[in-house]
Parts: structure tokens; C-alpha cells; sequence
């Protein structure tokens, strides 16, 4: 005797219906597998209705077999599709629990706590120095980098031609006519556009610093770079001596490199100072005693200075019997290498950040 459930063929659409909620329902493959079972397996009502077709009517066997195995056909489908969704699930919460978050890894377990960035050692000494000047009384003004041959020469005292034009290696930029416009080649041209301003709008006297970066033809090497930093200085107010040059140097010296660090000045030459120096400090690697950095006299060179050349002054329409002034101008990198004891200028540019994290 069978076991089966006998069942009508009218219960057909509820028993279709129940199947399609019961595998439709199936949370997970085991799920599904017990649905299966109870939904098309030997046991389930539509087994137990094509097992009673024999004892239908010889000639309605047909269309109720048709009928239930379009329902069985429907119920395997469904029953595969539902297959095909779980696996799909589980491999997405698979993908979801095995994911390795690099970054949290990286940072967490490996580097420690994530580590801000910091600002460039070079620009870190421009601000410092940019502080140490406005503690002094100076305003910072700042001018452009492409500058035209009239403020980077020409205004300075160095007409066309000028054999002191030979003392820095100039980029030239294609723009207007041939050999207009430049890349500075150091801070002095502020000077001159500080001053036309100043003048025009009846805004003198001046104490400003100029920083900036700056642009020459050289070849680098330890102390030379083809892309490097200045930053000018300039006073012009009544009644000022070659004395305020040099007080204000040797006050900025102590002020930022320390108490036994001390300035003296050479002569020199610039078209654009008369009287000129150069201004060395006291090196800071042997602090006086000479050594290999400052060829053995115990003072560097940073930077060059002097009056303002009454005809710098007239080319800007300042009258020179009431106005004097001084300017400087220095390198910041220079300066960075001397207050770090970097040995080579050309480690600020190749952003290995090794050498950089250290500042
Ligand atoms: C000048 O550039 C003058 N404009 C300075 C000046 C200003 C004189 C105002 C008078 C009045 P000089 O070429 O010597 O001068 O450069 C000044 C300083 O800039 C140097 O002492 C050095 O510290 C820095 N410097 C110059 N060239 C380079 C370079 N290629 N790489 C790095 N630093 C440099």
C-alpha cells in the first residue's frame, strides 16, 4: 500500500501557490533543500497527485498530467532560481567578511596613528623669518615671479647691456618682445614696485621684508640652487645711515640664530646699493673656530646689502635730498642650511621625505 497523501486534482492551484511561498521563503541553501523536499520530493502533494492519476478517467489522464507537470516544471524552476539568489548572497557576505581594509590595517596595526603632513622645511623658515621681521617693525609685501626686464634690471641700474646684468644667469620668457620679460632673479624688483607705490600713493616711509622665489641659470650644487628663496629687505625713511643697515642686521642675526651668532659686512658691489656689502654670520657649524662649510674663517656669507642708490630712488620719483634707504636681500634656503646644518642645498628639492619628516 502507498503512503502517499491522496489528494484532488482541484486542490492543484492552492498545493502550486503553497509551493511557490514555501521555496520562495527559503532563507538559506538548507532552507531551500527542506523546501525542495516537502515541495517536490516523493512525499509532497503533487507526487501524491501524479501518483492518483491512474485513477482518473482514461481520458482526462492527459490534460491532468499536462497540468501537473507544468506545475512541477514552474516549482523546479523556482526552486533553481531561489538556488541561485542564495549562492549569490552568501558570496556577497562572504566578499563583505573577508574584505581587508588596507588603509586601517596600514595605518593602525602597522605606522601607528595616522600622522599629519607638515609644511616644507623652506617654508617653515620663510614664515620664520617673516616673524622675526615683524617683531621688528617690518611689513611683508610680496611681487611676481615673472617679472618684466624693466623692475628685474633696468630700474635697478642695469640698462640693457650692463656687464652687471652678467651677474645672475637669467630664464628668459617668451612673452612680448624677446628678452621682456624674466623669471626674477632675486627679490629686488619689489623693491622698486614697493617704492612706485609707496610714492605714488603718498604711503612712505617703507619697512617691509619681501620673501619670494627666485630663478637663475646654475648648475646646483651644495650651495646653489636653479630654483631657491630670497628675502628682501628695504627701508626708506628720512635721515637713514649706513649705521641702521648694520644694527638692523646684527639685531636680526641674534634674533634668529641665537645670541653668540653675529653679522659683519664686506664690501661689495650691487648697481642698485651704493655704498654695498656682502653680510656673513658667524658659522654656525664651528661657531667661529673655521671649518671645512665656511672654508676655515669662521664666518658664511647669506646675503647682500647696502644704500639705496640715489638714482634707484629718482628712476622711482622719491626725491634723494629728503628720502634715504637700505636694502638686503638673502637666501632663505641658505639660511634653513645654516640653522639645520644641512650639508647639501640640493636635499630641499628632491622631497625625500626621509630627509623632510626630520624638520
Ligand atoms: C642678490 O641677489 C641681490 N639682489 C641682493 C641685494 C639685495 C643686494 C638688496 C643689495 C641690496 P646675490 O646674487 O649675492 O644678491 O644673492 C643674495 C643671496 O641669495 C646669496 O648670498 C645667497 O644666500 C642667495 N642665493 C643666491 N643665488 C642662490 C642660488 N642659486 N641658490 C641658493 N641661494 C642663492
Amino acid at each position: 500500500m502507498s503512503d502517499r497523501p491522496t489528494v484532488s486534482l482541484d486542490e492543484l492551484p492552492s498545493i502550486l501557490e503553497e509551493g511557490r511561498r514555501e521555496l520562495a521563503a527559503a532563507a538559506d541553501p538548507e532552507g531551500l533543500r527542506t523546501a525542495e523536499q516537502s515541495v517536490l520530493g516523493k512525499r509532497s502533494p503533487l507526487a501524491g497527485l501524479r501518483a492518483s492519476l491512474g485513477r482518473l478517467d482514461p481520458s482526462e489522464r492527459p490534460a491532468a498530467g499536462q497540468r501537473i507537470e507544468r506545475a512541477l516544471h514552474e516549482l523546479r524552476g523556482l526552486a533553481e532560481r531561489r538556488r541561485d539568489e542564495l549562492a549569490e548572497d552568501q558570496r556577497r557576505a562572504a566578499l563583505v567578511a573577508d574584505r581587508l581594509d588596507l588603509t586601517e590595517v596600514v595605518v593602525d596595526q602597522v605606522l601607528g596613528p595616522i600622522r599629519r603632513g607638515h609644511l616644507h622645511l623652506v617654508t617653515q623658515t620663510q614664515h620664520e623669518l617673516e616673524d622675526t621681521f615683524v617683531g621688528m617693525g617690518f611689513e611683508v609685501a610680496e611681487g611676481p615671479e615673472a617679472e618684466t626686464d624693466w623692475y628685474n634690471f633696468e630700474a635697478l641700474n642695469m640698462p640693457p647691456g650692463h656687464p652687471a646684468r652678467g651677474m645672475w644667469d637669467t630664464f628668459y620668457l617668451k612673452l612680448g618682445r624677446p628678452e621682456t620679460v624674466v623669471l626674477r632673479t632675486h627679490t629686488s624688483p619689489v623693491q622698486i614696485r614697493l617704492m612706485e607705490g609707496a610714492e605714488q600713493e603718498g604711503r612712505l616711509p617703507i619697512h617691509s621684508v619681501m620673501p619670494g622665489r627666485c630663478y637663475r641659470r646654475e648648475t646646483p650644487d651644495a650651495r646653489h640652487l636653479a630654483i631657491f628663496h630670497q628675502i628682501e629687505g628695504l627701508v626708506v625713511d628720512r635721515h637713514i645711515t649706513f649705521g641702521d643697515l648694520a644694527g638692523t642686521i646684527e639685531t636680526f642675526t641674534g634674533a634668529y640664530f641665537g645670541p653668540d651668532i653675529h653679522s659683519r659686512l664686506r664690501p661689495s658691489y650691487f648697481p642698485f646699493t651704493e655704498p654695498s656689502a656682502e653680510f656673513e654670520i658667524t658659522c654656525t657649524i664651528c661657531h667661529g673656530a673655521g671649518c671645512r662649510t665656511c672654508s676655515q674663517p669662521g664666518w658664511i656669507e647669506l646675503g647682500g646689502c647696502g644704500m639705496v642708490d640715489p638714482a634707484v630712488l629718482a628712476a622711482v620719483s622719491i626725491d634723494p635730498s629728503q628720502w634715504s634707504g637700505f636694502a638686503f636681500g638673502f637666501g632663505i634656503d641658505r639660511c634653513a642650511q645654516m640653522r639645520h646644518g644641512i650639508a647639501d642645498l640640493r636635499s630641499l628639492m628632491e622631497n625625500d621625505v626621509r630627509f623632510l619628516r626630520q624638520f
